[in-house]
This record gives C-alpha cells, structure tokens and sequence, in this order.
C-alpha cells in the first residue's frame, strides 16, 4: 500500500509507520512517543500526517498556553524572522529592551536575564542566588546551600539532577553537583528546620507538575515566603510551568498572595514557538551578574524577544488569565464527577489539573492510548496519574468534549 502524507510525500505502508520507524532508527531513544506524528496545528487541535486531527490537553507541557499557530505570536515571528533573528550579546538588538521592560513590568521586578531553556533558567537563577549569598548574605566561599522540595523537577542538567528525588532522572548521572538540601514539599517547618547560615536560597515549584500537578497546602507558599524573608534568604519560585496563565493568574504564586524574590520562566514565555526563557528580580539580586559572569550564544536574541514580547503583551490584559480561572472551574467540576469512576483523586489549578486514576483499572500511559483513539493527546506520569493542560485558548465545548471522552476511556464505555 502507498500512501501521501500531509507534506504530499508518498511512502509505502501508512505514512505514520514511515515516520516512526526513522525515529526508532535515528534518534536516542530518550522518549516513548506515543504512536502520532504529528504534522500540523491550529489553535487547540493538531493534525497528524494521515490527516486525523486530536484536540492537545498537553501542550507542550504547558509551553503552548495560546495554542498552535495563535496570529498575534506567528505574526510576531514571521515580522522578525526577515528583519533579524541573532545578534549575539555582543552587540544591543532593538528588541531585547522592550521585552525585559515589559516582562520586568508584568512582574513586579526590576531586571530580567535572559535565557533559552527552562533547566538554562533554574541553573542561571541558582549561581545568581550562591553570588548573592558570598556577596550580600556574607556566606563563606563554596558554603552555600539551596533548599529544594522532595518530588521536585527543575530540568535535565547534572547540577539540576544532582538534587532530583526521581531516581531514573537522576541514576546513572553522577558525580552529583553539592550545595543542596531537600525537604518534604508543603512541611513549612521542615523547610524552617533546614535554613542555617549557609542558606542562600529556597528553589521551588509553587505546584510541582511532574509530580503530578501536586498544589501545596494553604499557607504553605506564605509560609515559606516569610521563613525566607526572616532568615534572609532568597525565595526562588519556578514558574516554568505553572506560570504565565497556566492555573488562572498571571503567576501561580499570586493566587497565595505571595511574591517571591525570583521568578524563573520558562515553556510558554517563548509562545510555543522559540525557546525563550528568564530569570526576573529585583537589583539588589541580579546586579550581582556583572560583564563576562554569565551568558549564552542566543539568550535575549531578537527573534527570541520578539516572540517573548508579544506573550507579555498577550498577558497584559490579563483576559487568559481569568479565561484560565473560569474553564477551570468548569473542568474541575467535570473532573470531580469521575472520582469513584475509574479516578481515586483529582488536583486543578485553572487549566492544568492531575487526575489519579484507579491502578486496578489501567495505567496512566493506558488511559492516554484510549484517548488517543479517541482524539484527545493527554501524558501520563508518574503510575496511573494523567495530565492535562490544554492551551488556554480552548473553547468550553471542546472541553466538554474532551472530558466526556476520559469519561468514557474511564467507565470503558466504547473502549
Ligand atoms: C522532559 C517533565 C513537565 C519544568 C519545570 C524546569 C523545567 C521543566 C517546572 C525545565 C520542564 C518538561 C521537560 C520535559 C517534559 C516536561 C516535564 F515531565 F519533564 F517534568 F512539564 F512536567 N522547571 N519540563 O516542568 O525546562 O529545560 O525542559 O525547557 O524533560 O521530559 P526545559
């Protein structure tokens, strides 16, 4: 059997097969896909290459908070992409400025460093926040230790693994970066007991995704911010995935009423389209970076700016955010409704909600096969827990849709 694909290239056997394959052949096999290949989007659907379109409750782990193709970003990086896309650091771009006077703005922050990756973020932040601590806190040289959470994921480099609590990211890797103490996530004593002189910083997830969307016990994020504020020291939040809309407001953090020292961003900063990342602080915090102390080859390029800007500029207005806040509502009241029926618990927080399912009736990485067949992309993760985080521009009745489909994966309704 010959078949054309959406690009109108004909391969023997289903095109999709044709992709895999060379994937299996050609690439480390550091991911399980599952079986799509996704060949074009639009908004909250995607299109695979024999043209069968699935509804995205993943999105790009949350890097996709406007969807596919949204015209505002596209727009943005296609103006830029004939004008000017690298400088380098070496020399000012007339888009860089903007973008870090607005995100500053959006954060109640003075500076913004650029970055690319998330993990290039949380690494940026965590030798900002030791300069700091030898040079504003007073700790002896080499002495300094960052507090992070049990269940915590910061990214994939060897520092950022070095205090992972996941053994398969964390094995295999070693030696392991010192400098790190964990403490169990939402023990605000815990965390108390943990600060010592050496202390220069907290790094934590204000929901931790991975982990399976886990939201803190109340009063835990103001707790933690006041531990930091007493014992002088840097309270790093890292709203890679939780920020930019993501759980209703513009920062997870806001809706404890919290403001933390750092905010390290990340994922949907760069709209889906180019990987754009930032650490946001204040002066006394950041102004430890001097000339020739940090960089990197495209942090803060034009087009990188461009895109971030224009997601500032989407953020502004503060419309996704409450659109967030209000399917949220009506997703967690959809989500409540399968607990005793085929799910043990649900977490939300706007749009991004983690729902464990009953191990006896199948495995996170079933569940999100069925829904596959049924045209929903979803990730499971750790055992029998899914994910879900749709972009924000998803329409109510795509969403009731799509929960009518978990419904019916769950209660094996047409499974
Ligand atoms: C993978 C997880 C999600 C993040 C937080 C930093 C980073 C991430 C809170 C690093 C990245 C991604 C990485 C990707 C899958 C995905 C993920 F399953 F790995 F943990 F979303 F939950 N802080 N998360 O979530 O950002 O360097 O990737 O840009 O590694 O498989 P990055």
């Amino acid at each position: 059997m010959t078949t054309t694909d959406t690009h109108g290239t004909p391969h023997s056997g289903s095109a999709a097969q044709h992709h895999v394959s060379l994937a299996e052949t050609a690439t480390a096999h550091n991911y399980q896909p599952l079986p799509v290949v996704l060949a074009s989007g639009e908004g909250a659907w995607v299109t695979d290459v024999d043209g069968r379109r699935y509804l995205d409750c993943l999105a790009g782990y949350s890097a996709l908070n406007f969807g596919h193709a949204h015209p505002r970003l596209t727009a943005a990086a296609q103006e830029q992409l004939s004008r000017l896309t690298l400088t380098s650091r070496a020399f000012h771009n007339d888009r860089l400025g903007p973008f870090c006077r607005d995100l500053a703005e959006l954060a109640s922050m003075d500076l913004v460093l650029p970055m690319n990756t998330g993990a290039e973020a949380v690494e940026t932040a965590i030798k900002v926040a030791r300069k700091w601590g030898y040079e504003r806190k007073g700790v002896a040289p080499d002495r300094a230790t960052v507090i992070v959470a049990d269940g915590n994921f910061h990214g994939r480099t060897t520092t950022i693994v070095s205090f992972s609590s996941d053994p398969v990211a964390r094995d295999g890797f070693g030696p392991f970066t010192p400098g790190f103490r964990t403490v169990p996530y939402g023990d605000s004593a815990a965390l108390e007991a943990a600060v010592d002189e050496n202390t220069v910083a907290v790094l934590l997830e204000p929901i931790q995704g991975e982990a399976g969307v886990l939201i803190p016990p109340p009063g835990y994020l103001k707790a933690v911010r006041d531990v930091c504020t007493r014992e002088n020291v840097l309270f790093i939040a890292d709203e890679i995935q939780s920020g930019l809309g993501r759980t209703g407001t513009t920062f997870a953090c806001d809706a404890d009423g919290v403001t933390p020292d750092v905010h390290v961003l990340g994922k949907a900063l760069g709209g889906g389209i180019v990987p754009v990342s930032a650490v946001v602080s204040r002066h006394d915090v950041l102004d430890v970076i001097r000339p020739g102390s940090h960089g990197s080859t495209f942090g803060g390029n034009p087009l990188a700016a461009a895109v971030g800007h224009a997601v500032v500029e989407l953020l502004r207005s503060g419309e996704y955010q409450a659109r967030a806040a209000a399917l949220g509502e009506r997703l967690r009241g959809r989500l409540d409704g399968l607990i005793g029926r085929g799910a043990v618990a649900v977490r939300s927080r706007g749009l991004w909600a983690g729902i464990d399912l009953d191990p006896a009736l199948m495995t996170g990485r079933e569940a999100c096969l069925r829904l596959l067949d049924r045209g929903v992309l979803a990730k499971d993760t750790h055992g029998s827990t899914i994910r879900l985080a749709p972009p924000l521009t998803i329409e109510a009745d795509q969403l009731d849709w799509m929960c009518d489909q978990l419904s019916d994966v769950l209660t094996q309704e047409g499974s």
